[in-house]
């Protein structure tokens, strides 16, 4: 069996090590599909959060209370960089995480794909899973806001808003700036032609899955390939398990919960994305026209619980 997953930030990377556990149990492939709306420059590194958490959370390498960045994190670098007021100040690399970034950085100057690069980083934290940026080209997520008390408007990373802003400044919507001229990574189109299923993790639907679908093309290889396509909901009672979900479907328009984002991504027969939509014991009553939901534990509290996840979403279809 060959399990595609479409996943991004800390959500996805949980759900992958779920997803790994039952794979290795009935001797299934997984190529995961991460999103890299996310990624920017830092001090002249490329940072890619969303393939290092799961590289890293996959690897057994990731900080478990952060969720993103190295385990057993220094912070030197970060503290000689405030010494020069380097900006910026509010986004910090840990000096474990910046050896990542160097050899990153370094192989892209020498002209190698981030695919490329993604799968040579892989060689040293086996993953176990086939891990692949949605993209090659440059795809990153900006967020249009407004300063509290003016009404211009500027586009500002996302990294900015999420990080510098904690999301609390007036936002009017999310610009994924290169989507228009992107082509899927290597290997992308193949692995979904050549799935059994399509997993979405139940990752944020509008800054971490969206921009994956926003690449051209990919989205018509989901939703017109041969596997049948799951989602999990990330929404757990009307709250966001964790991150900041509910601000961006505030900014979206769409309800905070699980029938709410079950329905911003539809249904395969009727043009969106989806054919089951696992939900928690206590959103069962979620309907989303179209779509055949189903309900299970969502909480990811470790591996076991997890796969018992992934059982139940292959389950539905
Ligand atoms: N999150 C923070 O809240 N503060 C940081 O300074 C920060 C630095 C950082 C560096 C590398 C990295 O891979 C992730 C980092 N994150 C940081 C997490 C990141 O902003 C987001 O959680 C993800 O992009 C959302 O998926």
């Amino acid at each position: 069996m060959r399990i595609v997953v479409l996943a991004g930030g800390i959500g996805g990377a949980r759900f992958l090590l779920g997803v790994r556990a039952y794979a290795r149990e009935v001797g299934a492939a997984v190529t995961a599909v991460v999103n890299v709306g996310d990624d920017l420059y830092v001090h002249g590194l490329k940072v890619c959060p969303d393939l290092d958490s799961v590289m890293y959370t996959l690897g057994g390498g990731a900080d478990p209370e952060r969720g993103w960045g190295r385990a057993g994190e220094t912070w030197a670098v970060r503290s000689e960089l405030a010494a020069y007021g380097a900006e910026p100040t509010w986004f910090g690399l840990g000096d474990r995480d910046i050896a990542t970034h160097l050899v990153r950085t370094t192989m892209l100057t020498g002209g190698y794909p981030l695919s490329a690069v993604t799968e040579a980083l892989a060689t040293r934290w086996q993953p176990g899973v086939r891990l692949m940026p949605a993209t090659d080209d440059r795809l990153e997520t900006h967020v249009v806001v407004s300063d509290p008390d003016g009404d211009v408007q500027r586009a500002i990373h996302f990294q900015e808003w999420w990080v510098r802003y904690r999301a609390e400044i007036p936002t009017h919507r999310f610009v994924f700036v290169g989507a228009e001229a992107a082509r899927p990574a290597p290997g992308v189109l193949d692995a979904l032609a050549s799935a059994d299923v399509v997993l979405v993790a139940p990752s944020n639907p509008v800054v971490s899955v969206a921009p994956v679908l926003a690449v051209p093309g990919l989205r018509e290889a989901v939703t017109g390939g041969p596997a049948p396509v799951v989602g999990v909901s990330p929404i757990i009672g009307g709250a966001a398990v964790r991150g900041m979900a509910d601000r961006c479907l505030a900014v979206v328009g769409v309800e905070c919960d699980a029938a709410g984002v079950g329905g911003l991504y539809g249904s395969r027969s009727s043009g969106g994305l989806l054919d089951g939509w696992l939900v928690a014991p206590e959103d069962a009553g979620a309907v989303v026209p179209g779509v055949t939901v189903g309900s299970a534990p969502l909480l990811m509290t470790d591996e076991t619980a997890t796969a018992a996840m992934v059982r139940a979403a292959l389950e539905l279809v």
